[in-house]
């Protein structure tokens, strides 16, 4: 074992030497760590969870715990109501509870890019008070709110006057808050700084300039981001994704007996990477978030990718992993840096999968918590009610493309193999009235089943709009009266068919799973997409607001297995 004190330039830390790892069971020594000597028990205690823990879009997971409760949120970008919240007792069964952001006054998104919007939040849990902390690029910034239950309400936010990313809390045991935050530099140089945030005026603590103080720059790694910083046993443990959210991701740490530093690295950094194993099932992991337990014993939260082939449709999604500390009072995330895809979870009373209604019939006031809408409302265009049991859309003007509220109610795709469906009522009256099912990525990147009016014509047509162009890729003549439109989807592509009455399903054309990717939305001209598939109902009038109504029955989402 190598020795104790550690210099970080003219100080020490002689509060090594008085580290006590919490007791959480080591699962056998990296090479160059010391670890424990105990045997490896990880793979000797049998799996009994699987990841991602929260599939499909669900990237930048941050974790807190309230007693016996368990938080989690995750990014949103451009979707309303903005940053999910997931409730779990036992770390492997997370349900969505509630959403933080759920009015216009506290997510304004304006005509937002893809993409923009809420980014990376942290949540913490502190003297009763839960405290979500966010940038929303589209307006404001940086900015927070709190709330006594996770479930709502939470509060109007508190702007903090930056426009860091990622920024995350501590709430030190002096009564001291610090903000910690990456800003700075051009492309792949930014650097993590700290801030003394005052809570009682809810602003930085005056004499600062932002961003703040430089703390660290990372270990080399582009993009130093998502940052978290702990107080453990009386040290500061500073937490970053490093290398960008793709292949070259991965967690550094570094620690200090102040919270200002200065900081010391690791030496075996990073603590959690898989850019070292192109052929694991699991990509891009980073972007960590720790809690710990009643027992002493420390688990994380990641985000990851699903590829095949180098690209996943869904996106980034969150991983469970437990947290082993090194005898030095290093922490090291999942399986010797690895993030398994199934394991033995945390010593916590096993709950149930809350398993979800495969039908959404539209007959509730207004749509269920998986449903989100694209940028901020406009609730005259959602009419549960109007026409009983059935989900009105009366399209704006605002097409699929562009960057403005759409009259869309999407959700997302958290399984490869699902089939979705809805039962369409809709008799456009103009050229250019649509309506039907879309799965979106981004607005440049779209697929888009619909009832459409061309040429005084009513036909179902099939189109992929991508950054290089828009395809019509199969139609097919329509009765009149209504129709079910479907997707079949499976890990390599997503089959379109449709049928009225009780006639059988004809397919009018399928798109590769590829094609519909986060990396194709990247690839094919360059358009920023963080998110994952989302699918759902939409109508427009394409540039006129649309006279007629489109009515939907019922929506289902019907997972075909549970293959990862
Ligand atoms: C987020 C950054 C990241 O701000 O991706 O993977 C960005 N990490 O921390 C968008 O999700």
């Amino acid at each position: 074992m190598r020795a104790f004190n550690i210099l970080i330039g003219m100080a020490t830390i002689p509060a090594f030497a008085a580290f006590s790892a919490p007791a959480s069971p080591s699962n056998g020594a990296l090479p160059g760590f010391s670890l424990p000597e105990q045997p490896t028990t990880l793979s000797a205690r049998g799996a009994d969870f699987r990841n991602p823990v929260v599939t499909g879009f669900s990237p930048d997971p941050s974790i807190c715990r309230a007693g016996t409760d368990y938080y989690m949120v995750c990014s949103s970008f451009e979707y309303f109501p903005g940053v999910p919240v997931y409730h779990s007792r036992d770390l492997v069964n997370w349900e969505l509870i509630s959403y933080c952001l759920t009015t216009p006054s506290q997510l304004p998104l304006g005509g937002c890019r893809s993409s923009s919007g809420i980014y990376a939040p942290t949540i913490r849990y502190h003297d009763g008070l839960f405290y979500m902390i966010t940038t929303n690029f589209a307006e404001g910034g940086e900015f927070y709110v709190t709330a006594k239950d996770p479930r709502g309400p939470w509060s109007e936010p508190v702007w903090l006057h930056s426009a860091s990313a990622d920024p995350s809390l501590l709430f030190d045991d002096d009564g001291k808050t610090y903000v910690v935050h990456p800003a700075g530099g051009g492309f792949g140089t930014g650097m993590i700084y700290l801030m003394e945030l005052d809570l009682a005026k809810g602003a930085y603590t005056p004499g600062q300039k932002l961003p703040g103080r430089l703390i660290w720059t990372g270990t080399g790694g582009q993009y130093p981001e998502g940052p978290h910083l702990y107080k453990i046993n009386g040290l500061y443990y500073l937490m970053i994704a490093e290398g960008g959210t793709g292949g070259d991701h991965r967690e550094t740490v570094a620690v200090s007996d102040s919270p200002w530093g200065p900081y010391m690295p690791f030496e075996n950094n990073p603590v959690l990477t898989h850019r070292d194993l192109p052929d694991n099932p699991i990509s891009a992991t980073g972007h960590a978030d720790m809690v710990q337990l009643p027992d002493g014993s420390w688990w994380g939260v990641c985000l990851g990718v699903r590829p095949r082939n180098g690209v996943s449709p869904l996106g980034r999604e969150s991983f469970l992993m437990p947290v082993e500390w090194t005898r030095d009072g290093w922490p090291v995330m999942g399986d010797r840096r690895r993030v398994l895809m199934e394991g033995p979870g945390p010593a916590l009373p096993r709950g149930r999968a809350v398993a979800q209604p495969v039908r959404d019939e539209f007959d509730a006031p207004s749509p269920g918590l998986e449903w989100n809408y694209v940028r901020n409302p406009d609730p005259a265009r959602y009419r549960l009610g109007e026409r009983p049991g059935w989900l009105r859309l009366k399209g704006a003007a605002a097409t699929l493309c562009d960057h403005a509220p759409q009259t869309a109610l999407v959700r997302r795709q958290r399984d490869f193999s699902v089939r979705f469906a809805t039962f369409l009522d809709f008799n456009p009256v103009r050229d250019g009235e649509e309506a039907g099912l879309v799965l979106r990525q981004t607005d440049e990147l779209h697929a888009d089943f619909c009832v459409v009016r061309e040429n005084g014509v009513r036909r179902l047509i099939l189109r992929l709009v991508e950054p290089g162009g828009v395809v019509r890729l199969g139609e097919a003549p329509i009765p009149a009266g209504p129709a079910q439109l479907a997707v079949h989807a499976d890990r390599d592509r997503y089959r379109f068919v449709w049928k009225s009455g009780d006639g059988p399903e004809k397919t009018v054309g399928e798109i590769p799973s590829e094609r519909l990717s986060v990396e194709a939305s990247w690839s094919n001209g360059g358009v920023m997409c963080f998110t994952g598939m989302m699918i759902g109902v939409y109508a427009t009038g394409n540039g006129a607001e649309s006279t007629a109504p489109a009515d939907f029955d019922w929506f289902d989402y019907e997972p075909e297995n549970s293959a990862p």
